[in-house]
């Protein structure tokens, strides 16, 4: 018996205790001691069986780091029929997350138990695959093709409680998996109850299956493993069961075998490993009960909201009383969605907004808070009158941060006599609803100052990225460049709405152009003029087009008219007719004459600017690991997680052909096309992104 499943004989009861911390993954181990357990029982005397998970939760589903490899017997479907097929009573027993092969595991077994706490669900899609082990064979007969195919489609995690009302579980009783296992395992032999397989239980009636998959299909916005899952449960209802089973396995190794599943796994362990920095070893954070925030604005209010959400107390400080009462008013509006989401009592709510919520318009007000979130206007003069106002009254030890999302952070602590406690964290627009934060490390900021950034994040359920100090840092830096790539072939002949086509088939969200009216054109045009500011490298290409109609008061969204005019009630706009009109004059003043591109020219320029200066980024260090970048997009503008990111996807696609693409259109703009060092050198050494990520701790 392998160690991964204990064995143990309670009476008549033979239990299988799975021991594989930290999720029981069901890897070569776990299968093989479940197939030998169950063999044991039957050759023990055994007259039912029990298997449930010690540590923190029931089978999690298959070992994802298995994937890609060689598969090794027992295969995960026929540990499933093995179980069922066994003449004595299963009953599996769960706690924790119960997922994937985990649920498909007590789906093969004859009885479910489980405790109120208790999550079950099939999220395969949510990596690029599909149940293989029985999921979409024994799901619908137990709940019929429409449940079902929202568990299976939708991937999300169901409570017990539902999952009893769906059929899925028998019982929800408190206790321990093993005392609920074993009181309901030797009750179902006291009452002589018959072993039940669902394979033996009849198909579900068929429905228009094609309508489904094409539905599933365009949700999915080019993901195929849903729509994919969808003939699964077409299988279930079309074929006997094995045959059924064999169909579910095509589908499934062709997931298996598909860039998308690479993409989605990539995502998978990049978020998790991108919080595990080799420089915060031991370093413990500090205490963090308190918190400032300066400017009420959209992001401040959004700021506070998040931190007032995780349990925090927050001071907010305005320059005036009516500024701090428009605060109140944005922070009860974005908390009103969560009461009225059902996330909030109207208790909580009160609570929130009265007790742990402080409006002051003193600076003395933060006199006692451990962290400050500085979220005024993007200005370094405004920035530094704040950080010296900050120096002088907040207690020391107290951490001073800057939401800017682009200025040098180096030179807002500079005016502190603190550097050390100085730190930026970039949060993203809605700030209590984006996942993505960067955690922005200035030359002094001290090692426990980044444990504590980092540990925010945690606590407001964020996905932390470290960053370096540079325009932009990550993520902005990146954009700016796809962005004036796009503006490029705006000037060359393609359209903001043949752009914003062609990436959202390629899966973004939205397009670029969408993007800016969503965001406001008055930010791109301040960083524009900035930079012009700044003075521009005259080998760089201007447009003047978009300045034009913010000229014209056109900001997007906000002002009902940009790149699209918005008519009130519809989420999309439509083409605004002025624009084309300011972009035709714009190639005239500049001698151009347009030309047309291919979509597929489009995605190639826009994602080769983007892996450039994603290359770019890493290797100056501002991103620790091209895994960083990746998560970056994928958490802060809306890149397809089934592409991986956009340097997962420049491996999926090669790197060689990406430099040479780029060595191509130099012979046009050397100045904007000039290639990464790091892209070169990986090149020339063929080796990839990935690489970097696995010689990267
Ligand atoms: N395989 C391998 N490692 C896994 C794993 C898995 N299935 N799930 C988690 N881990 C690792 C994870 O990388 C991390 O490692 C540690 O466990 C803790 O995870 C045929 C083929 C279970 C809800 O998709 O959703 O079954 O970073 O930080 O927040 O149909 O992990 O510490 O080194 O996420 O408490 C289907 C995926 C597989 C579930 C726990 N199952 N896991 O969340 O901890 S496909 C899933 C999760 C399948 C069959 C198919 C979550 C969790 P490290 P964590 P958590």
């Amino acid at each position: 018996m392998s160690e991964a499943i204990g064995y143990e004989r309670v009476g008549d009861i033979a239990i299988l205790a799975a021991n594989n911390p930290p999720v029981n993954a069901l890897g070569h181990d776990v299968r093989n001691g479940l197939v030998d357990g169950i063999a044991r029982a039957e050759a023990d005397g055994a007259k039912a069986v029990l298997i449930y998970g010690e540590g923190k939760t029931y089978f999690a589903g298959a070992d994802i780091r298995e994937f890609g490899k060689p598969p090794t017997q027992p295969f995960l479907p026929d540990v499933c029929t093995r179980i069922e097929a066994s003449p004595l009573i299963v009953v599996s027993a769960l706690h924790g997350t119960a997922l994937g092969g985990g649920l498909e595991i007590a789906l093969g077994s004859h009885f479910r138990i489980a405790v109120p706490t208790a999550r079950v669900g099939l999220p395969e899609v949510l990596i690029g695959v599909m149940p293989g082990a029985g999921g979409t064979q024994r799901l619908p007969r137990l709940v019929g093709v429409d449940v079902a195919v929202d568990v299976i489609t939708s991937g999300r995690q169901i409570g017990a409680k539902e999952a009893l009302a769906m059929g899925v579980l028998d019982r929800v009783v408190e206790g321990t998996p093993r005392e609920i296992g074993l009181a309901y395992a030797q009750e179902l032999l006291d009452s002589g109850a018959e072993r039940r397989a669902i394979s033996e239980m009849p198909a579900p009636e068929a429905v228009d299956f094609d309508a489904l998959y094409n539905m599933v299909l365009q949700k999915g916005r080019g993901q195929i493993a849903p729509a994919l899952a969808v003939r699964g449960v077409q299988a279930c209802c079309e074929l006997p069961f094995e045959e059924g089973m064999k169909r579910e396995r095509e589908l499934f190794m062709e997931l298996m075998a598909s860039d998308q599943r690479q993409g989605m796994i990539h995502a998978f362990f990049s978020e998790r490993a991108v919080g595990k920095l080799p420089e915060l070893k031991g370093v413990a954070p500090r205490n963090l009960n308190a918190v400032g925030v300066i400017g009420g604005g959209t992001m401040g209010a959004g700021i506070a909201t998040a931190a007032l959400l995780s349990g925090l107390s927050v001071v907010m400080l305005e320059m005036t009383a009516e500024a701090a009462e428009a605060a109140r008013g944005r922070i009860e509006s974005n908390l009103g969605g969560a009461l009225k989401r059902g996330k909030l009592s109207q208790a909580q709510f009160e609570d929130l907004t009265t007790k742990a919520l402080t409006l002051a318009t003193d600076y003395a007000a933060l006199d006692d808070v451990d962290l400050v979130i500085e979220a005024v206007f993007e200005d370094m003069g405004v920035k530094k009158q704040v950080f010296t106002q900050l120096d002088a009254v907040c207690k020391p030890g107290a951490i001073l941060a800057s939401n800017t999302s682009y200025l040098d952070i180096n030179e807002i602590a500079a005016c502190t006599k603190r550097p050390a406690d100085v730190i930026g964290l970039h949060f993203f627009s809605p700030a209590h609803v984006m996942k993505l934060l960067e955690v922005v490390v200035a030359d002094k900021t001290a090692a426990d100052v980044v444990a504590t950034g980092f540990a925010l994040g945690n606590r407001l359920k964020k996905t932390s990225v470290r960053a370096g100090v540079c325009d932009g840092f990550i993520g902005n830096r990146i954009l700016s460049t796809y962005r004036t790539c796009a503006d490029h072939m705006i000037l060359d002949g393609a359209t903001p709405y043949q752009i914003d086509k062609a990436l959202t088939d390629f899966g973004f969200a939205m397009g670029p152009y969408a993007v800016a009216d969503l965001a406001g054109l008055d930010i791109g045009w301040a960083v524009r003029k900035r930079k012009r500011a700044e003075g521009v490298d005259p080998r760089a290409r201007d447009f003047t087009y978009a300045d034009k109609l913010c000229e014209d008061g056109h900001f997007g969204q906000k002002t009902g008219t940009g790149y699209y005019v918005y008519q009130a009630g519809k989420r999309a706009g439509v083409p605004n007719p002025d624009v084309m009109p300011l972009i035709e004059a714009d190639r005239a003043a500049q001698g151009l004459t347009p030309r047309d591109f291919s979509d597929d020219e489009i995605v190639r320029r826009y994602m080769a600017a983007m892996v450039n200066e994603a290359a770019k980024v890493v290797g100056e260090g501002i991103a620790r690991r091209p895994l960083d970048v990746d998560v970056t997009l994928l958490y802060g503008y809306g890149f397809p997680r089934y592409r991986g990111g956009p340097l997962k996807w420049a491996d999926m696609v090669g790197l060689p052909g990406l430099l040479s693409d780029m060595q191509d259109w130099a012979k046009e703009d050397g100045y904007f096309w000039q290639p990464a060092p790091l892209l070169e050198e990986l090149v020339a050494e063929g080796r990839t992104f990935d690489d970097l990520n696995k010689e990267t701790a």
